[in-house]
């Protein structure tokens, strides 16, 4: 194994780590600064007793805005798997996949003033936390690009791991989008606080981090339990979480764009909100009707485990990575003996193996004049 040859997943999974690492401990501090100030009086952040509060929104935020990204950046990596296997295709722009993942790691610490644009900091400030804020729409572009080429007059199989991750490229976009107008502070100042907020943060992070997931599980199932999940019972579930996601979020942009703040208890004892009441309506039935589409997927979830389709071929997908080289029912290890060693990049799809095959396994050796796709 190089460093070339990992898959987005592990590349993408370390990035998440080193957020981690850095980011967490600032929370930490912080609990403890709160106690100290709580039971030991010590003023902090309490105004009362001689602290600043926004002191506590800094320290809240240099953790909360990279802890987006731990949330997010892992279904990059899934997606970043799934697509190739599904569309017969290399991912399209290894390297600047990669360098976006890493762009995008180190880019989360230095704009977390992103949502402190209405506590009184420095206009001037806001600035320079606007601009790092708009710079990272540029690797998310990036990606989302990549993954589109990579679909492009790809082989397309779709199942329910596919269409997730597909929905997953979707749901960024609708979501990232929005995200151009909030970290535009001019923008922000009229925004905050409202249901916009609310439809781009719970689209960019939420939905699409869960279509992240479910297309992880839905793929990687039969590692796990050496069954399949049931793919029309998945397909029902995709299809109701990507209508239902939209219908509960879509039409929550415009009443934010009218002004209708989020965290209220009631509405209408304001004149100017009473007519929003009937799309809030619509947003709680949408939100019930997809939330009981996720029952569908929990059924299917426990049902496959002890009476799913079983897996009876190594490699069901034709995937070129290391997982689908163990054995079905993984001994102590993985492999037996010793451990396989990895002799190419992970995204050889749509390459004859000589065996009837559209790919070539990781564990294949490169063959004579034949350079690695993960250097190009
Ligand atoms: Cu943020």
């Amino acid at each position: 194994m190089t460093w070339g040859r990992l898959p987005l997943f592990v590349w993408a999974t370390y990035a998440t780590a080193i957020i981690q690492t850095l980011a967490t401990p600032v929370v930490g501090i912080t609990l403890l600064l709160v106690i100290m100030e709580r039971v030991f009086g010590v003023g902090i952040f309490n105004p009362n007793m001689g602290g600043d509060p926004v002191l506590y929104e800094h320290l809240f935020w240099f953790y909360s805005h990279p802890v987006v990204y731990i949330m997010v950046l892992p279904a990059f990596g899934v997606i970043g798997e799934i697509i190739p296997v599904f569309s017969r295709k290399p991912i399209f722009g290894y390297k600047a996949m990669v360098f976006s993942i890493l762009a995008i790691g180190f880019l989360s610490f230095i704009v977390w003033a992103h949502h402190m644009f209405m506590s009184g900091v420095n206009p001037f400030i806001s600035n320079f936390f606007v601009v790092f804020t708009l710079i990272i729409a540029v690797p998310s572009a990036v990606k989302v690009f990549n993954w589109i080429t990579t679909i492009y007059r790809g082989n397309l199989r779709l199942n329910a791991a596919s269409l997730f991750a597909i929905g997953f490229v979707s749901m960024f976009i609708s979501g990232g989008l929005t995200g151009i107008f909030l970290g535009n502070s001019a923008i922000d100042i009229q925004m905050h606080d409202t249901y916009f907020v609310v439809a781009h943060f719970h689209i960019v992070m939420g939905v699409a981090a869960f279509f992240g997931m479910f297309a992880g599980v839905y793929h990687w199932f039969p590692k796990m339990y050496t069954r399949f999940m049931n793919e029309t019972l998945g397909k029902i579930h995709f299809w109701g979480t990507m209508i239902g996601a939209y219908a509960i979020f879509w039409p929550m942009h415009y009443i934010g764009l009218a002004g209708v703040p989020r965290r209220y208890y009631s509405y209408t004892s304001f004149e100017s909100f009473r007519h929003f009441g009937e799309i809030n309506q619509f947003i709680t039935i949408a939100a019930i009707v997809t939330f009981a589409f996720q029952l569908v997927f929990v059924v299917n979830f426990f049902y496959s485990i002890w009476k799913g389709r079983k897996q009876t071929t190594q490699n069901p997908y034709g995937a070129t990575t290391l997982e689908w080289t163990a054995p079905i029912e993984p001994t102590h290890g993985n492999w037996e003996g010793k451990l396989p060693a990895v002799q190419r990049w992970a995204y050889d799809y749509g390459r004859e193996d000589g065996e009837g095959n559209d790919f070539i396994s990781q564990l294949e050796p490169l063959k004579d004049g034949e350079t690695d796709g993960g250097g190009h």
